[in-house]
C-alpha cells in the first residue's frame, strides 16, 4: 500500500501571510505530515500545470513571486489554458487533491458565506462550500474566520449536505478562538472516528467532502472580543472601499493582520500545524 497523503493549499502560501512567515510555515506544514507519519503534497498551479506535491523551489517560488493568480474552481480553466501560475484556495486544493488520490487535505480557515450576504442582494458565498458539498476530500480546519457570518456558514453546509464533525470538540471553532457556540453534527475524539464516519460515506454512496474542525491550540487562542473590534473596523472598509469577489478575502485576512500584529500570525501559524499533525493521523489511520 502506497503511504498516507496529506493535500495543503497553497492560497495561504501566496496571499493569506506576509513573506518570510508563509515559506516557513509552507516547510514546517510538510515536516509535520512527515512527523505524523504521511506524506505532504503541497498543491499549487505552475504554468497552467496542476501540480499535487511541489517542490521545495516551487513553494519558494509561491511564497516570493508578486503575480500569483488567487485561484478558485472558475480560475481554473483560465490559469491552465493560459500556462499560468496560481495559488489554490480550499475548494481548487480539494479539487486537484481528489484528481490526483488524495483523500485528505489541512487547511487553516475555509471560506464561508460573508456578513451581511443574507441580507445583500451581491452576496458573497465562497466556492469551498459548494466544493465541500461536491467532491470527495476530508477537509481538515480551524473552522472559519469570524470576518464571515458562521451561522449562515453553517446552515449553508446543512442545506447542501456537508457533515461537519468537531475534533475533540463540541463547537464548531472560530479560527483564532476555540468556540464560536455553534453546534457541530458531532464530536470525534479520535482520528479513528473521523475515519470511521468517512468510511461510513463512502459506503453509503453519499457525494461531498467531510469537514473536521480542529479547534486552535488553548496556548494560542486570542479571545473572540479582543479580534472583534478589528474585525468589524476590516468589514466596513471592505464594504466602503467597493471590492468584490476574489479580492474581498485577501483584502479583509490583510487589513485583519495589520490591525491584530504578530500576535495573530503566530496564531494563524499554530492552528495551521495543529490542523496538519491532526490531518496526517487521519490520513494514517484510513490507511489512504
Ligand atoms: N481564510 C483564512 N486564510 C486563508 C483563506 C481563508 O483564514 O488563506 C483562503 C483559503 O484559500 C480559502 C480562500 O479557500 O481564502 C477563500 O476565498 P474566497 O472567500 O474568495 O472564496
Ligand atoms: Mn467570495
Amino acid at each position: 500500500m502506497s503511504q498516507p497523503k496529506v493535500a495543503l493549499e497553497s492560497t495561504v502560501i501566496s496571499h493569506g501571510l506576509p513573506y518570510p512567515a508563509n515559506l516557513e510555515l509552507a516547510r514546517r506544514m510538510e515536516e509535520t505530515v512527515r512527523a505524523a507519519g504521511a506524506a505532504p503534497a503541497t498543491i499549487g498551479i505552475l504554468s497552467g500545470e496542476l501540480i499535487a506535491g511541489l517542490s521545495d523551489d516551487q513553494i519558494v517560488h509561491l511564497a516570493t513571486a508578486q503575480e500569483v493568480r488567487k485561484v478558485s474552481r472558475r480560475d481554473l480553466p483560465i490559469v491552465v489554458a493560459r500556462k499560468l501560475d496560481g495559488a489554490t484556495t480550499v475548494a481548487t486544493t480539494m479539487w486537484i487533491a481528489q484528481r490526483f488520490g488524495i483523500e485528505v487535505f489541512a487547511t487553516g480557515g475555509i471560506g464561508g458565506v460573508h456578513r451581511g450576504a443574507g441580507s445583500n442582494p451581491s452576496s458573497d458565498i465562497s466556492a469551498d462550500l459548494q466544493e465541500l458539498a461536491q467532491t470527495p476530500v476530508i477537509v481538515v480546519c480551524a473552522g472559519a474566520k469570524a470576518i464571515l457570518d458562521l451561522p449562515a456558514t453553517l446552515e449553508y453546509l446543512e442545506t447542501h449536505g456537508v457533515t461537519v464533525v468537531g475534533y475533540q470538540t463540541d463547537s464548531f471553532p472560530a479560527f483564532y478562538s476555540r468556540s464560536s457556540h455553534l453546534a457541530v453534527d458531532a464530536r470525534c475524539e479520535s482520528a479513528a472516528e473521523v475515519a470511521a464516519i468517512w468510511r461510513a460515506k463512502r459506503e453509503l454512496g453519499l457525494p461531498g467532502g467531510l469537514l473536521v474542525a480542529n479547534p486552535i491550540p488553548l496556548a494560542d487562542e486570542i479571545p473572540a472580543e479582543a479580534i472583534e473590534p478589528a474585525i468589524l473596523q476590516a468589514v466596513e472598509e471592505a464594504a466602503t472601499s467597493g471590492l468584490r469577489s476574489a479580492e474581498v478575502t485577501p483584502f479583509l485576512l490583510a487589513r485583519l493582520a495589520e490591525l491584530t500584529g504578530e500576535k495573530s500570525i503566530r496564531a494563524n501559524i499554530a492552528l495551521l500545524l495543529n490542523n496538519a499533525r491532526v490531518a496526517g493521523e487521519i490520513a494514517v489511520a484510513l490507511g489512504s
